[in-house]
């Protein structure tokens, strides 16, 4: 299916969703969350994606929402229009775990359109920040408080507060980033990172990004009772006989997502 801001490509199961708005330095308006939430959905409901990589271009993963489209806007349009809700309601029912690979700026949205995909690999060029306060207004997409679980209230605080960009080494050393890589290597190690992912069994990748996405939403003892009736329902599955069998028997597991 064709996109007008987005290039969506599948290959060896990993879908590679590439955000293209070259001349906004892919600036998130309408079209492209409402393009985005497809893709993810078509993503979604592909049988042969079992992984996706969201990304940008060498210069922007995303410089924030669209601040043109958004300065013709008032309050009864944005709260009645609920902006952005759908969209980002749609990419977070994504059961499918899915990489951020990010290079130069991650901006406002565009650094919140990161943290809500699993976990971000960026490249060493990565910038992030939410510079929405010299606009006038807050983060709405997740910013408040992905960034805070993250890396802390402080470094939160003063991002915010502060409007500064985070480089990829503070962002890692922060927690923001899982790995930094150079520029140049960004889509190979993501793409190295979602074959790993797609080689395992689909319910058991599935059942992790369900219990550590609930660490983020409840208390401790409740998070740890999800993860034990996770782990118990899992002996329920001819996969985690496989993969218990493999060990035993020296061999690679066959999963069969059953
Ligand atoms: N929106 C629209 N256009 C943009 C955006 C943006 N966020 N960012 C860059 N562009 C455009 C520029 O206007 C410019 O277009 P043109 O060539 O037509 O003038 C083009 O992209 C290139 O940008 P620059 O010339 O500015 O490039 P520089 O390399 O000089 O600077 C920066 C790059 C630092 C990234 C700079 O462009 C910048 O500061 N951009 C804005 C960053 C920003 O403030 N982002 C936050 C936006 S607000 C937000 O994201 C809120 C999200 C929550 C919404 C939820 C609603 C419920």
């Amino acid at each position: 299916m064709g996109y007008e801001t987005l290039n969506v490509d599948v290959t060896n199961h990993v879908a590679v969703i590439k955000l293209n708005r070259p001349d906004a330095l892919n600036a998130l308006n309408s079209k492209l969350l409402t393009e985005l939430a497809k893709a993810m959905g078509q993503a979604q409901g592909n049988d042969k994606v079992r992984c996706i990589v969201l990304t940008g271009s060498d210069k922007a993963f995303a410089a924030g929402a669209d601040i043109r489209e958004m300065s013709e806007k008032n309050f009864v349009d944005v709260f009645m229009g609920d902006l952005f809700g759908p969209e980002t309601d749609a990419i977070l029912r994504v059961r499918k775990p899915i990489i951020a690979a990010v290079a130069g700026y991650a901006l406002g949205g565009g650094c919140e359109l990161a943290m809500m995909c699993d976990f971000i690999i960026a490249a060493d060029t990565a910038k992030f920040g939410q510079p929405e306060i010299n606009l006038g207004v807050v983060a709405g997409i997740g910013g408040t408080q992905r960034l805070t679980r993250a890396v802390g209230k402080a470094k939160s605080m003063d991002m915010h507060l502060t409007g500064r960009f985070m480089d990829a080494e503070e962002a890692e050393r922060s927690g923001l980033v899982s790995r930094v890589v150079p520029a140049k290597k960004l889509m190979d190690e993501a793409m190295s990172a979602a074959a790993k992912i797609a080689e395992k069994s689909m319910i058991t990748a599935t059942a992790v990004k369900e219990a550590v996405n609930r660490s983020q939403e409840v208390g401790l003892s409740e998070g740890l009772l999800f993860e034990k009736r996770m782990f118990h329902a899992l002996f329920a599955t001819e996969d985690r006989a496989e993969g218990m069998s493999a060990f035993v028997e020296k061999r690679e597991p066959q999963f069969r997502d059953k």
